[in-house]
């Protein structure tokens, strides 16, 4: 089955409730759907979330970079050659998103070719993944009252809680709140997006010694590279590398030289392949992975779900697949639904990803 077209249509639909963290802001998905066709006129669907303030890609970059440099280059492959596909990608560094977008699709292609799910194509461990909610900068009280509202609606009973403010008080009085109201009910974790310093992030850890934390991520940057060695050497908790090892060789690179002791994987920018990479490396070298949440909407966190179900590692924890919920719509034909705090995988050949028409008809910005 050769790929007959590529194509990277840009949309844009609001946040209700905007989610800001220590390295930026997001009031709206400017997102990019990556369609693969291929023969016979199967085509597979991906969204590329970009994160102009993560990895450098923005909407327009990511549409040129797919319709200039990458289509050009796959179109006319097999879909099962992915050694080849991901070659030919490779040869162009960066572009983690629009390349982990590609990768997704062609995936997405080859489960409908097969006609089976991508999820047992992947590994087949398990249909659902219990949900993690991710929460930004707010204070104490309107934290609380909005992880209550989504315990409540979603069963969800897991927390990641962003940090990386001054003074960390602020933080730290957040996270203390949280678990005052929900007691042991819940489990949280932090991820700082880098905006602590080494020190500021030891302090902060020491603040919330008795708040049973299961994980800290990215707490400070890595190019600090002594300064996030020692925080990593005198941290009780796992600490998850996140937006710092958007390749698999920089999460060997980041478990070898000591930057963390355990690893977030995004298919958004990794696809199903690279996350492969990433986590068979980790299952190899024993340690921890979780599913995170590059802020995606229906469509990624449906690509998320198929990759987390997969696996026993990635099943295991809770995975970041929530913050569709702060988005004002979305382009699934059928809504994701969590219910008792899971998400399940659909039973349909690909990804599961059907479009409703009429809405990309109205998001879609380039016409
Ligand atoms: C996260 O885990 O950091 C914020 C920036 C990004 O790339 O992903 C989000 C969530
Ligand atoms: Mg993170």
């Amino acid at each position: 089955m050769k790929i007959t077209k590529v194509e990277a249509i840009p949309f844009s639909i609001p946040y209700t409730r905007p989610l800001a963290f220590a390295s930026g802001e997001v009031h709206v998905a400017e997102h990019v759907l990556v369609r693969v066709h291929g023969e016979d006129g199967v085509v597979g669907h991906a969204e590329a979330p970009p994160r102009p303030f993560t990895y450098g890609e923005t909407q327009g970059g990511i549409r040129a970079v797919i319709d200039t440099i990458f289509a050009p280059q796959i179109v006319g492959l097999d879909v099962l050659d992915r050694e080849k596909i991901h070659a030919r990608l490779d040869r162009t560094v960066g572009n983690p998103c629009a390349k982990g977008a590609l990768d997704i699709a062609i995936w997405d292609v080859v489960g409908k070719v097969l006609g089976r799910p991508v999820t047992s194509l992947l590994g087949g461990y398990t249909d659902r993944m219990r949900v993690s909610h991710m929460v930004g900068f707010d204070d104490p009280d309107r934290t609380v009252a909005l992880a209550q509202r989504i315990h409540e609606t979603y069963g969800i009973t897991t927390f990641k809680i962003k940090v990386g403010r001054r003074p960390i008080a602020r933080d730290v009085a957040v996270c203390r709140a949280l678990r005052a109201h929900f007691g042991d009910a819940v489990d949280l974790y932090i991820d700082g997006n880098r905006g602590w310093s080494a020190a500021e992030a030891a302090r902060a850890l020491r603040a919330m010694d008795d708040l049973d934390l299961l994980m800290a991520e990215e707490l400070n940057p890595a190019d600090d590279v002594l300064g996030r060695r020692w925080l990593v050497g005198r941290t009780a908790i796992p600490f998850f590398a996140d937006e710092s090892v958007s390749r698999p060789a920089e999460a060997a690179r980041a478990l070898l030289d000591g930057s963390a002791t355990a690893i977030s994987i995004k298919t958004a920018r990794t696809g199903f392949t690279g996350s492969q990479r990433v986590l068979f490396l980790c299952e190899a070298l024993g340690v921890d992975t979780y599913i995170g949440n590059q802020i995606d909407g229906q469509v990624g966190t449906m690509a998320s779900l198929v990759f987390g179900a997969a696996y026993k590692g990635t099943a295991e924890r809770a995975g970041e697949l929530s913050n569709f919920l702060d988005m004002s719509d979305d382009l699934l034909a059928e809504p994701l639904r969590i219910e008792g705090g899971e998400l399940r995988v659909r039973d349909l050949p690909g990804t599961g990803v059907v479009i409703d028409e009429d809405k990309l008809s109205r998001y879609r910005t380039d016409r």
